[in-house]
């Protein structure tokens, strides 16, 4: 009845035994590192996964066939989002347009855009090993005894192999343009109705005014000339968190954004880091390498050194300008409204750079491999909050932030409803709008099924649950920016002790004993095998 998808390559990850840490927070589980037993240090993968910077990570992509290379010359106002768009909806390849019309620089566009090619990102055959990876780190005993926590200093210090590591040069900082411009960089104007051009895979970089943490987001940025962008950063992520620090001391705030570098790096910046985080860490512990940090020419900040391009600047605290409207990855366009401004006042590049960009649109685009990635790398870290999920499913249609179907083993009346609000609780997790909740046995991966049980074992008024809350700021249909509600379903069998009294029927299953004689007798009927 239910096809095969290509995400049935999402199975579950297996479930170990033993003890959960509580908490997403990374570092405090990096830090909770706890004695390594033997048979866990032999399975944490010890080889190097680190591209030197996006050209190595280029060049795997053409070994693998996962490239292709354009020559023809081609505009980057429209033309070639309509390419990507194409090659997106086929399938197909990572593209490098070598000859974008009126700059000298070669633009690498949909090189995250497919299961293969995330994996290959993070130097990985499966994302999915990430996820066990973490699981298994997790599941390792908590110390008890003051010589437990000993044993646990070996530990911590292998992953003290990991966090950034500040260099004096990088290969981002080969040129410094005497006169900052964007303008040799091929900045696409990817929908007829956006607001202008934007910078679409940019990595911003901003620290705490309070604690002088660093954090790494990515917001695209809307060009408004050669020296002046948008900050695009929504209210609820971490680099609007830190402008509001300057907004309210009155401070001028420096921000460096770069451009290409290893893609786990790039990748680790869309990455729903607990606040306070350093996504340079967790691109450490992707990569197997620490990121090595160069200093910006002008202002306080670090940047990849391997990056191919550094915008340096500062966003003044209380100026505004209007950012949008862009054609958005919901597949609509993001409303135009006020946002911090950009001022960028020095820029360095590699001597021959290469400008990273992705289109977002209407799903299948590059972005919902990321998000993938991030089901499938999260997982084993939402469920130290949420132990009954069993698997969960952000549907490439529900663009991140519209829909999750969960699996759950549910062992007491309403643990459903207990979950949904756990999600709706749960750092970026919280925007989930609609939100389906079934048994352990149901395949969350296989649309369809999640559907008929939905179908079936869903009475509208008993089971379902409405709440007002914070949206997405992508949301276009709540009735406020930002605010408004979100819908979960209990989907799982009914107990007595949630009000149904009548008796709930089996689902239809043969019995082991007709299926393997049948399968033995297959040829004798006729049939192929
Ligand atoms: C291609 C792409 C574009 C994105 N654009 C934006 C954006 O313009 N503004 C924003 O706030 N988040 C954007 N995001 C999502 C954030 O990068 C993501 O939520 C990240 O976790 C934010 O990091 P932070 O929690 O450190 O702020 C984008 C993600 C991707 C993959
Ligand atoms: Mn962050």
């Amino acid at each position: 009845m239910f096809k095969t998808k290509a995400l049935h390559r999402f199975r579950p990850v297996d479930r170990g035994k033993g003890e959960v840490v509580k908490g997403v927070n990374l570092v405090l589980y990096l830090n909770r590192f706890r004695v390594c037993s033997a048979r866990s240090a032999k399975r944490i993968r010890a080889h190097e996964m680190a591209y030197d910077g996006l050209r190595e990570f280029v060049s795997a992509l053409e070994g693998a066939g996962e490239l292709k290379r354009i020559s023809a010359p081609v505009s980057a106002e429209l033309e070639i989002t309509h390419i990507v768009d194409r090659i997106s909806k086929e399938g197909g390849p990572a593209l490098l347009f070598e000859n974008v019309k009126g700059t000298g620089v070669p633009l690498l566009i949909n090189a995250f855009g497919s299961h293969r090619r995330m994996a290959m990102a993070l130097g990985v055959d499966d994302v999915n090993e990430i996820g066990r990876e973490i699981e298994e780190l997790l599941h390792l005993p908590l110390p008890t005894g003051i010589v437990d926590k000993l044993k646990m200093i070996p530990t911590i210090a292998r992953f003290a192999k990991f966090p950034p590591k500040n260099v004096s040069h990088g290969a981002c900082q080969e040129k410094v343009m005497d006169v900052p411009s964007l303008s040799f960089l091929p900045i696409l104007k990817c929908w007829p109705q956006d607001g202008g051009k934007f910078i679409t895979l940019p990595m911003v970089f901003t620290k705490s005014l309070a604690t002088g943490r660093r954090n790494c987001g990515m917001y695209r940025m809307h060009v408004y000339d050669e020296r002046t962008t948008g900050m695009h950063w929504h209210i609820h992520h971490d680099g609007a968190r830190h402008f509001r620090e300057y907004k309210e001391a009155g401070k001028q705030m420096e921000v460096a954004v770069a451009l290409g570098g290893d893609p786990a790096i790039t990748y680790a910046a869309t990455a729903p880091m607990p606040p306070e985080v350093d996504e340079m860490l967790f691109a450490g512990f992707l990569r197997k390498k620490p990121v090595e940090m160069v200093k910006c020419k002008t202002i306080d900040m670090e940047v990849p050194a391997d990056a191919e391009v550094v915008l340096e600047g500062y966003v003044e605290p209380s100026e505004e300008r209007v950012e949008g409207p862009f054609g958005d990855h919901t597949g609509y366009y993001s409303l135009s409204d006020d946002y911090p401004v950009f001022h960028i006042q020095c820029i360095t590049h590699r001597s021959q750079p290469l400008y990273p960009a992705t289109v977002v649109g209407k799903p299948p685009m590059e972005d919902c491999y990321m998000g993938k990635a991030t089901e499938r790398i999260f997982l084993p870290l939402i469920r130290t909050q949420i132990p009954e999920l069993v698997d969960m499913n952000l549907p490439l249609f529900g663009v991140f932030h519209n829909y999750a179907f969960v699996s759950i083993d549910k062992r007491y009346p309403y643990q459903a409803r207990k979950v949904m609000h756990a999600i709706w609780g749960l750092g970026q997790m919280m925007f989930t709008k609609i939100i389906v909740v079934v048994d352990r046995d149901v395949n969350v991966q296989d649309v369809e099924e999640v559907l008929w049980r939905v179908g079936n074992n869903v009475d509208p008024r008993r089971d379902i649950a409405i709440v007002d809350g914070p949206l997405d700021a992508l949301d276009h249909a709540s009735p406020l920016p930002r605010t408004g509600s979100k819908i979960g379903i209990d989907a799982t069998k009914t107990w007595p002790e949630e009000g149904h009294t009548r008796e709930w029927p089996d689902e239809i299953k043969m019995s082991r004993e007709i299926i393997e004689l049948v399968e033995r007798r297959w040829s004798e009927y006729g049939f192929e095998k």
